[in-house]
């Protein structure tokens, strides 16, 4: 059923009568065989009830605050609810970028007493994001080794994933979002408190969402603000259409390695706790044809790497496509 916008009250997507036609992201139990069918064609589906992560069900704030060490943490600060991803390297490349949230380095203690003085939401927000690290402590430590490495090894074997570089964990105020970005990464999403809300869009979608160039510090983000679209410089995204689903606590969301993904943090409660599991992209598959959506969105970014190697200056990209392109292949 393709859930629309149009019909939910609360729905910021058609501010502008532009509604986002979604299907609802299948969702399964474990046990239920079509999780696994839907992994291992690189579709999104999302695992009720899973016990990926069971052994943190009772995470909170107070408890990793109590837990969690005396590490120091990631934690971005934002202006607005928009906590849009930027590449630090990337960044001294394109000197006039304005980074759109600010890297603090601080205690999880410190991060807790700042999270809860901003009551006012309209204040700016905080999120707190960090890979998961050998300096927690010892009862985070025990609860990270009971995960169920076996299911997730299950997924990660059967699908020839590559290797699992990173457990993010996610501390976040209801009402944040990420805007929509491809991670080149497959990813297991489990959250543990609170829930939020995923648009997910297939990697065809690449058109319509009009990622930043590779060489941008947005790069793999969408220049799209999916809230208040800009049509006159974005016309294709009226054909844009996705899935739609919330994810809350005991839930495993799989995102696609190249799959368009936004996350909200919902109203529902006032803490917000998910980790993520990002695996290496697997070895290369076997070449068929006609190539897949993931296929192409990889290749195209090899050739704006390699035009922008050659011709050493990304304004020159351009001119050179279209003449590459125009009148010929056109
Ligand atoms: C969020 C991923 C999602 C997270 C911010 C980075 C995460 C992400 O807002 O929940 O896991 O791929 O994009
Ligand atoms: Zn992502």
């Amino acid at each position: 059923m393709a859930a629309s916008y149009e019909n939910e009250s609360e729905n910021r997507f058609n501010g502008n009568s532009f509604s986002i036609p979604f299907q609802e992201i299948p969702r399964f139990p474990k046990s239920d065989k079509r999780v696994n069918e839907l992994i291992s064609c690189k579709e999104p589906v999302i695992v009720t009830g899973s016990d990926l992560v069971g052994s943190a069900s009772h995470w909170s704030l107070d408890y990793l605050a109590e837990n969690i060490g005396d590490g120091t943490f990631n934690v971005y600060k934002s202006a607005s609810r928009k906590f849009k991803y930027y590449s630090d390297k990337k960044m001294q490349a394109v000197h006039e970028f304005a980074p759109p949230t600010q890297l603090l380095e601080m205690r999880f203690q410190e991060f807790m007493k700042l999270i809860r003085s901003k009551t006012n939401t309209n204040s700016e927000r905080i999120y707190l994001q960090q890979a998961l690290n050998n300096s927690v402590g010892p009862n985070i430590v025990h609860e990270f080794v009971n995960f169920n490495w076996a299911w997730a090894s299950e997924q990660q074997q059967g699908n020839s994933w590559g290797q699992l570089t990173s457990n993010l964990l996610l501390v976040g105020m209801p009402g944040n979002v990420t805007p929509v970005h491809y991670d080149e990464q497959e990813n297991l999403f489990a959250q543990i408190r609170g829930s939020k809300r995923f648009l997910l869009f297939h990697p065809d979608q690449f058109e319509n969402l009009y990622p930043y160039p590779v060489h941008h510090p947005h790069d793999r983000q969408s220049q799209v603000d999916l809230e208040n679209p800009d049509y006159e410089q974005f016309p294709n995204v009226r054909n844009l259409h996705g899935y739609e689903g919330v994810v809350g606590p005991g839930d495993v969301l799989y995102i696609p390695m190249y799959w368009w993904h936004q996350v909200e943090s919902c109203p529902d409660s006032e803490e917000n706790i998910s980790v993520n599991f990002w695996y290496m992209a697997g070895s290369v598959e076997k070449i068929e044809h006609p190539l897949s959506a993931q296929q192409k969105v990889a290749m195209s970014r090899n050739i704006e790497k390699m035009c922008l190697e050659a011709l050493g200056d990304p304004s020159e990209v351009a001119p050179f496509m279209k003449m590459l392109v125009l009148g010929r292949y056109t």
